[in-house]
């Protein structure tokens, strides 16, 4: 049995990881040449634990082998970018998607699955399989033709979490969406192959949505935090302790404030269930505006602080979009470093333990790259973004004489209930 998975980014590369390491053949696809050559010497292109020493295994067997054009092979897995088409233009950019299915027609053949997995607006499986319908006119699809399709289609969303994809994969429950119940089937079997989690099937439209809502779940819980911690920095009250003993409920279970909402998938995901449904998504809608707005209250804090007398050093901890891993691209960190360098009389140092030196966008706007230690010594204000392990480690004496704006409440809060009396309960 033969397995083709196209797109070898931060989903595809390790699913043909796990398809190979359990016995299936892999035909990773990818359009970018780089990468194809890269991954044919058993190297990869993207950083996640444990996944180098996996693909340089599959390919040294023989188990896996990418190339630049779509292969014929018994299912094809779609896992392929799903962004919006700019900043200012939330509507899904669905051009890779139908791309892939594009050059994936011409080898399609009586008996084979397709799975799309990329994250996508609801319809996107029925819209992509009546391009294939329209390319491939010698085949029957189960839009048109239900049981008696030739090509079976599903919908199979990935919910995996940077840093634990390679267990996430094989341990998370997924939904399979089917454009037939012989689709669904299929599917089943293919994802029974390495997934110990259970499989619900359902309809391509509902398995769409329920990816769709995970993530929209998130932003609104996120952007629920957001606001209370505005509403605490206007009482004066802190909202890191507020939430805690709140969360002490065994019904509540508030997330954490932060400068804002990071990464490719929860800020860009509600705006596709907003898109489809813009009169009924209030909450959806307003979790986004607090969660994007956040960046410019993290600076209008930091102006509170500064003296407008004097020339003054900012210290910015933290660039990745979230803790204790090394991607900056979609951070709201990079963002603030970023609204911060248009200030006027400041020099600003920025720290990244998990880097080498600045992302692109902070390049040329006179912001400084330096280790975390030298950036909070040199500081008049410190400004702590991400909640990284490591800057939990900081001598608090580091910080004595610094003014603190602290967007994740390591050190504000947590710190400070350490040492806080707890009255233990009458059980403990
Ligand atoms: N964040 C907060 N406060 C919190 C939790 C997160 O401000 O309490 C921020 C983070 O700092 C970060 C952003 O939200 O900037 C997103 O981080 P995350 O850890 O919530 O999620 P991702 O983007 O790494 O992965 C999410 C996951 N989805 C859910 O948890 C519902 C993951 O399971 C999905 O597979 C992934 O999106 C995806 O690919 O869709």
């Amino acid at each position: 049995r033969t397995v083709s998975v196209i797109g070898m980014g931060y989903i595809g590369l390790p699913t043909c990881a796990i398809f190979a390491k359990s016995g299936i053949d892999v035909l990773g696809v990818d359009v970018n040449e780089d990468v194809v050559a890269k991954v044919n010497r058993g190297e990869i292109h993207i950083v996640e634990p444990e996944l180098d020493g996996l693909i340089q295994k599959m390919v040294e067997t023989g188990k896996l082998t990418a190339y630049t054009t779509p292969q014929p092979a018994d299912a094809h897995i779609i896992a392929v970018p799903t962004p919006f088409m700019s900043e200012h233009d939330h509507t899904p950019d669905l051009s890779y998607v139908m791309a892939a299915a594009r050059s994936l027609a011409p080898v399609l053949k009586r008996g084979d699955l397709v799975v799309l997995e990329s994250t996508s607006p609801v319809g996107t499986t029925r819209n992509m399989t009546m391009l294939l319908a329209e390319l491939r006119p010698d085949l029957r699809f189960p839009h048109l033709h239900g049981e008696d399709a030739d090509v079976l289609v599903a919908y199979s969303p990935e919910r995996v979490l940077p840093g634990k994809v390679l267990t996430e994969l094989v341990d998370n429950d997924r939904s399979i969406g089917g454009l037939s119940k012989a689709s669904a089937q299929r599917a089943v079997a293919l994802y029974t192959t390495f997934v110990a989690g259970d499989l619900y099937i359902t309809s391509a439209e509902s398995a769409e949505l329920v990816k769709l809502t995970e993530n929209a779940f998130r932003d609104v819980n996120i952007g629920f935090a957001n606001e209370l911690a505005a509403v605490c920095q206007q009482l004066g009250l802190n909202a890191w302790e507020v939430i805690e003993l709140a969360n002490k409920h065994p019904r509540v279970n508030i997330l954490s404030p932060g400068p804002g909402v990071g990464g490719h998938c929860i800020a860009v995901d509600p705006y596709f269930i907003i898109e489809a449904a813009p009169d009924s998504t209030h909450i959806m809608k307003a979790a986004r505006q607090i969660n994007s707005d956040r960046p410019y209250s993290v600076v209008r804090d930091v102006e509170m602080l500064l003296d407008p007398n004097k020339h003054q050093t900012i210290a910015c901890l933290g660039l990745s979009f979230k803790a204790n891993i090394d991607d900056m691209r979609e951070s709201p960190a990079v963002d603030v470093v970023r609204l911060l360098s248009e200030l006027r009389d400041v020099r600003i140092l920025a720290a990244e333990p998990h880097a080498k030196g600045l992302p692109k966008s902070l390049q040329g706007l006179g912001v400084e790259f330096t280790d975390p230690l030298t950036a909070i010594d040199k500081a008049d204000i410190v400004v702590l973004l991400v909640d990284h392990r490591h800057f939990n480690l900081i001598d608090p004496d580091a910080l004595k004489d610094k003014k603190l704006v602290d967007t994740r409440g390591l050190w504000t809060w947590r710190k400070a209930r350490r040492t806080d009396a707890r009255i233990e309960g009458r059980n403990s």
